[in-house]
Parts: structure tokens; C-alpha cells; sequence
């Protein structure tokens, strides 16, 4: 029987490669595992229970509805990472500030806890994207300045993706690994080791009804996809298309648009993470002109257009929009 290697035994085994006090990485990643596990659940049987479907009947931040089940993973990531004690505070798409735990914490975390949420009420995949930074300030409280450090400060970043397998994705710098849940035993086991995206791909991914809002230069590499004969293929669940992207080979674009110049996606909690773990996987991520990595935050819910995926494919979409 081949060997198998469980989540847990691995963050153990490469606790190693983690900059800091050994111990720590593996605890930070154990919210992330238990409340995927826990959420993976909930979205499993969303057909079944009422409670859980719909929506919350509130708005975020960015004025959109609110589904319960965003609600219950916000709410979940949020008390067991309070819980373990390492996290000082985090920012999260579902809270307008700063959730401080006041603990001293030497970390703090951003995440989307459900994205591509309107996607639940149809049973197409949603995921959970998260990253976690060292703290620059000291003392029980985080400060705004301990989120507005740049994606390449990031000491690790994943996704858990919800989809007809459970999977959670990431990275701590030093390639990226992925773990696919074998329910019947609720563990999460290695299946995807030193994931590496291809440098060239036949999918480009991007919400084509948006096409008179982009830029002639977007517009003109998106009919060069089309002349080419490539794949079109959108979910509108980021987690899910990039997933796809990043085995397969291809590019993710949520660029500007004339209604929002600075595009839809968020840099801290969408951007940045996956731009870490695909970099990490030999791929580009930028905003049309920038590295996502680089790109000094100056708000919480700042948005940005994204250019994500294969190398080859991210330089030619760059240098169409010039
Ligand atoms: P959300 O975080 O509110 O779920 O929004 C992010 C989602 C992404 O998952 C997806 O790629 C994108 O929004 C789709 O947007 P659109 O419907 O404009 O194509
Ligand atoms: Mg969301």
C-alpha cells in the first residue's frame, strides 16, 4: 500500500522551514484544518437544511448580500483562531475593521471565509482563502499597520476548496502542497505534493459579460484567446477557477472595468494569498502592470484588478494592456 501522509504529519515534518519558533506553524494551520473540516460539512448538507441556504438577510461591507453560511464560516474561523491563542487579530471580507483579540498574539491573519458565495445556493464550488503574517508592532492590541504590510511579507497563505473533493492548498515559501480530505476518515492526506503550474496554458478565465467595460488593450487579449482557440472557462468562485488554472495551465483575469477602476477582488484577502501560492508554483500574479506581492496596502478592503496564473500567459495579458 503506498504510504500515506496526513496533513498534520506534514506540517510537523516541515515545521523546519518555517521561519519562526518551531511549533507555531503547525498550531496556526490546525484552525485552518479543523474549521475547513467543520465547514465542509455545513456546505455538504446545505441542500438539506433551510437554515443554512439563503441569505443572511444583511449586507458586507461592499454593500453585498450576506449568505448564512458566510456567516457561519466567519464566525467559526473567527473563535477557533481566537481560541489557539497565537493570532493578536484579523481582518476578514465579512467585517467592516479589525477584529482584535487583544492577546498578545504574535501573528494576524486575512481571509475570505467563504468565497464565491453566491455560488452556494447552486451547489458549485465555494472556498475559504487565507494568509497569516508576523506582527510588526508589540504589546496585547495589533495595530491598522500590521495589515498594511505588502503580500511578500506573507508567512504562509492557503485555500481550502469546497468542491466534489475537500481540498486545502498552501504555502510557507518554500513550495506549495496539497491535501485532499478523505471524508471517511475526516483527514485531510497528501495529494498533490510541490504543486507546479504549467508556464503556458489553453484556459483564460474571465467574466466575459464585463468585455465593453474593459480597456482596448484587455479587450484586444481576450480576442487573441479567442483567435488562438482557447478554452473559456469561468465558475465565478476565484478559488475554484484559479484551482483549475493552477493544474491545468491558464489565466485568471478580474481586471479593471469602467464601473470599478480598480477592479473587484480584493488585495488582502484574495490577491495577495493566491499571487503568494502561485509564485510559489512557478506562475505570475500582477495588476496589470505591478507584482500583486509588491503592492503596499492603504486600506483594509482595498480592491485590485488581477492577472493570475501561468508565467507566459501573465506577461502576454500584461503587455496587451500597454
Ligand atoms: P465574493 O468574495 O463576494 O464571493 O466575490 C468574489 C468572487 C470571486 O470568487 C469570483 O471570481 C468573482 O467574485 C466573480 O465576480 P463576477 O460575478 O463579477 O464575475
Ligand atoms: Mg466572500
Amino acid at each position: 500500500m503506498a504510504q500515506i501522509t496526513t496533513l498534520a504529519e506534514f506540517i510537523t515534518e516541515r515545521q523546519h522551514e518555517f521561519t519562526y519558533a518551531t511549533g507555531e506553524l503547525s498550531q496556526l494551520l490546525t484552525s485552518f484544518r479543523l474549521a475547513g473540516k467543520m465547514v465542509n460539512r455545513e456546505v455538504n448538507k446545505a441542500g438539506l437544511a433551510e437554515d443554512i441556504l439563503g441569505a443572511q438577510g444583511s449586507q458586507n461591507i461592499q454593500g453585498e448580500a450576506q449568505q448564512k453560511l458566510d456567516v457561519y464560516a466567519n464566525d467559526l474561523f473567527l473563535r477557533l483562531l481566537k481560541s489557539q491563542g497565537m493570532v493578536c487579530a484579523v481582518a476578514s471580507e465579512e467585517n467592516d475593521d479589525i477584529v482584535h483579540f487583544d492577546n498578545g498574539g504574535k501573528y494576524v491573519v486575512t481571509m475570505d471565509p467563504l468565497d464565491g458565495s453566491s455560488n452556494i445556493d447552486v451547489n458549485v464550488s465555494i472556498g475559504t482563502i487565507f494568509s497569516i503574517y508576523r506582527r510588526l508592532s508589540e504589546g496585547a492590541k495589533a495595530t491598522m499597520d500590521d495589515f498594511m504590510q505588502p503580500g511578500s511579507a506573507q508567512v504562509a497563505a492557503g485555500y481550502i476548496i469546497y468542491g466534489s473533493s475537500t481540498m486545502l492548498v498552501y504555502t510557507t515559501g518554500h513550495g506549495v502542497n496539497g491535501f485532499t480530505l478523505d471524508p471517511s476518515i475526516g483527514t485531510f492526506c497528501l495529494s498533490h505534493p510541490n504543486m507546479q503550474t504549467p508556464a503556458e496554458g489553453k484556459i483564460y478565465s474571465v467574466n466575459e459579460g464585463n468585455y465593453f467595460e474593459f480597456s482596448d488593450g484587455v479587450r484586444n487579449y481576450i480576442d487573441d484567446c479567442k483567435r488562438q482557440l482557447m478554452s473559456a472557462r469561468y465558475i465565478g468562485s476565484l478559488v475554484a477557477d484559479f484551482h483549475r488554472n493552477l493544474l491545468k495551465g491558464g489565466i485568471y483575469l478580474y481586471p479593471a472595468t469602467k464601473k470599478a477602476p480598480k477592479g473587484k477582488l480584493r488585495l488582502l484577502y484574495e490577491a495577495n494569498t493566491l499571487a503568494m501560492i502561485v509564485e510559489q508554483a512557478g506562475g505570475m500574479a500582477t495588476d496589470g502592470t505591478t507584482r500583486i506581492l509588491d503592492l503596499k496596502p492603504t486600506e483594509l478592503h482595498q480592491r485590485c484588478p488581477l492577472y493570475i496564473g501561468s508565467k507566459a500567459m501573465v506577461e502576454k495579458a500584461m503587455s496587451a494592456g500597454k
